[in-house]
């Protein structure tokens, strides 16, 4: 799942595509790189995000959407049911949503449905983000949900563990350890870590600075990798290619089937 924020303040790629033809241009680009879906969205939900009105929303995505959709899966990524039902109507099959309360409109108009798992609301999520066990807690809610919007007769139901939202580091950590668990549920899981601050804490170390998102594209798929591996189902990703390299490493691998290997310069191997 390739990213498109059409907001100006996203954290990582606000305002790169705020103009409708980059925007578009930049979808049609994942796609050509491996993408297979895109996720649209224009209000960013970063630590601290102001609210975007609804008509603002709408203006900034549904034209994009609809550019894209005869092209490539399109996902929103959006909490307002305005915009999500406006979005399916341009060609969008799935709604990414953090909130995990839309599946009404995924069941009326038969798409796909992501549950997110966020604690609080982005403006103060990452304040004092605290859990009993965030393990437990996060599965049991998203297994509630699932099972709330599968009774509601959505098809397609994903869960996703909401990595960054109103979470420490220790609790996004404890949540990738405990992936496999979520995958036993039997829905598919999709996985979001791309370029967010708990990678930029992890390589500063304990004590150090978090460097800026341009410097987590290691930890990005490096994160993206060890979700794959445990069975996730999708990674939401900024940087398309390397991570469609990585799942192609990692799928034949995990096939048993010998992936490309890099030369061994003869009688310098360690
Ligand atoms: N993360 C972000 C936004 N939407 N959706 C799902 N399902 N999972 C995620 O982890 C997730 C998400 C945050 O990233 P981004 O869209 O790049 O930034 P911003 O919210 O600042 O637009």
């Amino acid at each position: 799942m390739g990213v498109l924020n059409v907001t100006p303040d996203s954290f990582y790629d606000g305002g790169l595509f705020l103009d409708e033809q980059r925007a578009v241009a930049h979808g049609l680009d994942m796609a050509r790189h491996g993408a297979d879906v895109v996720d649209v969205g224009g209000e960013s939900s970063r630590p601290g995000a102001e609210p975007v009105s609804e008509r603002e929303e709408l203006a900034r995505v549904v034209p994009v959407v609809a550019a894209l959709a005869g092209h490539v899966r399109v996902s929103i990524d959006t909490v307002k049911r305005a915009v999500a039902e406006a979005a399916v109507d341009a060609g969008a099959t799935l709604v990414n949503d953090i909130s995990a309360s839309l599946w009404p409109v995924a069941a009326e108009s038969g798409v796909g449905w992501v549950a997110m798992h966020m604690q609080g609301a982005p403006r103060t999520m990452q304040h004092d983000p605290r859990y009993g066990d965030v393990v437990a807690e996060v599965h049991g809610f998203l297994r509630d949900r699932a099972r709330r919007a599968l009774e509601a007769g959505v098809d397609e139901v994903w869960v996703d563990p909401g990595i960054g939202f109103g979470k420490t580091s220790e609790h996004n950590l404890a949540l990738l350890l405990h992936l496999p668990e979520l995958v036993t549920d039997g829905l598919p899981v999709l996985v979001g870590t791309s370029r967010k601050t708990f990678l930029g804490r992890l390589a500063a170390g304990p004590g150090g600075e978090p460097g800026p998102a341009t410097d987590r594209l290691a930890g990005s798929i490096a994160t993206a990798t060890w979700a794959m591996l445990a069975g996730a189902s999708m990674v939401r990703v900024h940087d398309v290619s390397s991570a469609v390299e990585a799942a192609t490493l990692v799928g034949t691998t995990r096939l048993g089937v010998p992936g490309p290997r890099p030369a061994v310069r003869s009688g310098a191997e360690s």
